[in-house]
């Protein structure tokens, strides 16, 4: 339950702003731009000027459930606006190109579920996060409730689409009673949940499929329980793939019988890579992120780095794993 305290605040901060910036983190993912869209829907229905701001391009089926032409990438001016909110965002640095606008800001509202252990954390005035929730959307709905704000079908399927996403399609231990309760007053509100899942599970490029079959002819299993995959820059050119075509693949790498952790790493610039972690219940994988300077979720963080050559990179990811999984062994031991 958000604080009473908290929704008096966000309620006074939205009466008194007409025009309001909106903000998601870098590399978006659809339980960030689910929840900026929706909040755009439900503000924008109620008389507010609203304007997203993201930072590229969305992937193939990012734009096939949200109007790209609504977002704008960079061009933010500060002084237009005099309410900024941020969502599912737990740091400056994740705030891209406009992070330091944003903590300069004397209006400024934070909403997110990310755990924070490295970084600046305390980025806004007024702060809502709970680790405890599956997807930010989840907070956004209940947010939306108790501001009496309507939630029209639109903001329906955007939530809908972020807390499925966020879930791995309720699928993930992070799902709650209150993520299927919340699935289901999102449909009575007019969700449009074929339109979501169409393009969060469903919908595959060709490039996508074919960047598909060079991921499984790439998995290793280490040590039986970490299961491994690397895709080169060489390998995504050659089916004309980027990263993005990628972003499903690291929620299978956990599924290998056997497997603790996961770790997809796709080099997605030269010399620059980008690693996926995942986890089965009871190991921390944002552990192993955050000792890259990434993080994210105890089933669910990733990093960027970068290394001299694909064999480095993987060298010290692994070491950093089995590090890890030395550490959890003595834990155990410890505890027995
Ligand atoms: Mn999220």
């Amino acid at each position: 339950m958000i604080p009473k305290g908290i929704i008096k605040k966000i309620k006074k901060k939205i009466k008194e702003a007409n025009n309001i910036a909106l903000f998601c983190h870098i590399d978006p993912d659809f339980d960030c731009l689910g929840s900026m869209y929706a909040l755009y829907y439900a503000l924008s229905n109620i008389g507010k000027d609203v304007d997203m701001f993201t930072h590229e391009q969305f992937s193939s089926s990012q734009s096939q459930l949200l109007d790209e032409s609504l977002v704008k990438v960079g061009g933010f001016n500060p002084k237009k606006y005099d309410l900024l909110i941020s969502v599912d965002t737990p740091t400056e640095a994740r705030l891209g190109q406009y992070g330091q606008d944003f903590v300069k800001h004397e209006n400024t509202i934070k909403l997110d579920h990310h755990h924070c252990q490295d970084g600046n954390f305390n980025i806004a005035k007024i702060s809502y996060v709970d680790p405890i929730r599956s997807s930010c959307s989840e907070i956004i709905y209940e947010l939306l409730n108790c501001l009496k704000i309507k939630v029209i079908p639109e903001t329906a399927t955007m939530l809908f689409a972020g807390l499925s996403s966020d879930t791995g399609g309720f699928q993930t231990t992070n799902t709650t009673l209150n993520s299927f309760k919340t699935a289901s007053e999102l449909i009575q509100d007019g969700a449009d949940t074929l339109k979501a899942n169409d393009a969060l599970y469903r919908f595959v490029t060709i490039k996508s499929l074919k960047i598909t079959k060079i991921f499984y002819d790439n998995i290793e299993i280490i040590d039986k329980e970490i299961a491994f995959c690397a895709i080169s820059q060489k390998e995504l050119n050659k089916v004309g793939a980027t990263k993005k075509d990628c972003s499903n693949l690291s929620n299978k790498l956990i599924c290998c019988q056997g497997a603790n952790i996961s770790c997809f790493m796709v080099e997605k610039e030269l010399n620059t890579y980008d690693c996926s972690f995942r986890s089965m219940k009871g190991y921390d994988v944002s552990n192993i992120a955050s000792f890259f300077g990434g993080g994210g979720h105890k089933e669910a963080s990733g990093c960027c780095f970068h290394a001299s050559s694909e064999d480095e990179a993987k060298k010290r990811v692994l070491n950093a794993i089995k590090h890890y999984l030395k550490y959890k062994e003595k834990e155990n031991d410890n505890k027995q």
